[in-house]
C-alpha cells in the first residue's frame, strides 16, 4: 500500500525533529521510504498564540494495515517527546496519515483522507510536491519553503556503471579506467565526498582521499583518521554545507539511502 504521511512540529528544534521522525519511520519493519517533500513554514492553522509550524510530507510503501501503521506513528510521536495535552496544542511532533492510495477509512480512530486535509494549504502544498497528480484547490494561506530543506542540499551522484547499472562485484569496482579516475578526481577535488565504509575499502591504502572533505556514512564505524564519520542521514544533513557541492560516491547502500530523498 502507498501511504502519504504528514509531519508537523512547532516546538524545539523543529527541522531536526522532522528529520529524526523520518529516520524513525524508515526504520519501521516493512516500511520503504519513497519520497520526502521540502520543509514548509506556516502560522498555526485553527489556533492562535502558538509558535509557527514546520510541515512536510513523505510517501512510503508498506504492507502494514492502516491501524498498525497508526500505532507505529503514535509510538514514534511519544518517543520523540510528544505529550498529548490540549487538542491542536503546540507539539514537538505530529504525524498524520494524509492519504492512502485507493483507500478511504471512516472510523473513530482513523479517518483517511485526513479530515482537514483539503482545508489546509500546509498539508496540500507538501503533499502536492511529492504527488503532483494529486488534484486539490489551495486557499491562499502563506506557506514558506524553508531554506535548507532536504531538497536544497546540492548532492550529486557520481558512479561508473555497466549497461545494467551494475556498480561492483564482491566488494570491488567493475572497472578501472584511468580517464574515468582522472575525471572523478577533477570533479570532486576541493569538494565534499560522501561514501560508505565498504567504499573506503576500495580506496588506495584504504585511506580517505586527499584534498577533499571526506564524510563516511556508517552505522558501525565510530571514527576514522582523515575523515568525518556520521551515523545516519540526519547527522549527515546537520554537518553538510548547503552552499557546497557534495558528491555521493557510493556504494549501493548509500545510494539506496539517499536517492529516495530526491537530492539528485
Ligand atoms: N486520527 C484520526 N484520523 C487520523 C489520521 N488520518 N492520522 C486520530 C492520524 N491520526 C488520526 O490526534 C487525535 C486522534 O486522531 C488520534 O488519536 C488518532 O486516532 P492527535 O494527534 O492525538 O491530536 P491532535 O494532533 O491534536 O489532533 P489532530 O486532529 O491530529 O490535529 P491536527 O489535524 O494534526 O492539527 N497549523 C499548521 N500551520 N501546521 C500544523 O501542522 N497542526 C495542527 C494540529 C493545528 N494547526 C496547524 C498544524
Ligand atoms: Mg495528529
Amino acid at each position: 500500500m502507498i501511504y502519504y504521511v504528514g509531519l508537523g512540529s512547532n516546538l524545539g528544534e523543529r527541522e531536526r525533529t522532522l528529520r529524526r521522525a523520518i529516520e524513525c519511520i524508515k526504520k519501521i519493519p516493512a516500511v520503504k521510504l519513497l519520497r520526502v517533500s521540502s520543509f514548509y513554514e506556516s502560522e498555526p492553522w485553527g489556533v492562535e498564540g502558538q509558535p509557527n509550524f514546520i510541515n512536510a510530507a513523505i510517501k512510503i510503501s508498506t504492507p502494514l494495515e492502516p491501524l498498525k501503521l497508526l500505532n507505529e506513528l503514535q509510538r514514534i510521536e511519544s518517543e520523540l517527546g510528544r505529550i498529548r495535552r490540549e487538542h491542536w496544542g503546540a507539539r514537538t511532533i505530529d504525524l498524520d496519515i494524509l492519504l492512502i492510495e485507493g483507500r478511504e477509512i471512516f472510523s473513530e480512530r482513523l479517518t483517511v483522507p485526513h479530515k482537514f486535509l483539503f482545508d489546509r494549504d500546509f498539508a496540500l502544498i507538501s503533499l502536492k510536491e511529492i504527488f503532483p497528480e494529486f488534484d486539490c484547490k489551495l486557499h491562499g494561506d502563506k506557506i514558506f519553503r524553508v531554506q535548507g530543506s532536504p531538497i536544497d542540499f546540492k548532492l550529486k551522484l557520481v558512479a561508473c556503471v555497466d549497461k545494467n547499472f551494475g556498480l561492483g562485484l564482491n566488494g570491488k569496482l567493475l572497472f578501472k579506467i584511468p580517464a574515468d579516475l582522472k575525471n572523478f578526481r577533477r570533479l570532486t577535488l576541493n569538494h565534499t565526498i560522501i561514501y560508505g565504509r565498504k567504499t573506503l575499502q576500495t580506496f588506495p591504502n584504504r585511506q580517505p582521499l586527499d584534498s577533499r572533505r571526506n564524510i563516511i556514512l556508517s552505522h558501525t564505524l565510530k571514527n576514522f583518521s582523515g575523515a568525518e564519520v556520521v551515523a545516519g542521514v540526519e547527522e549527515l544533513f546537520d554537518t553538510l554545507n548547503v552552499a557546497e557541492e557534495n558528491f555521493v560516491i557510493g556504494g549501493s547502500e548509500i545510494f539506496n539511502e539517499l536517492i529516495p530523498r530526491r537530492f539528485f
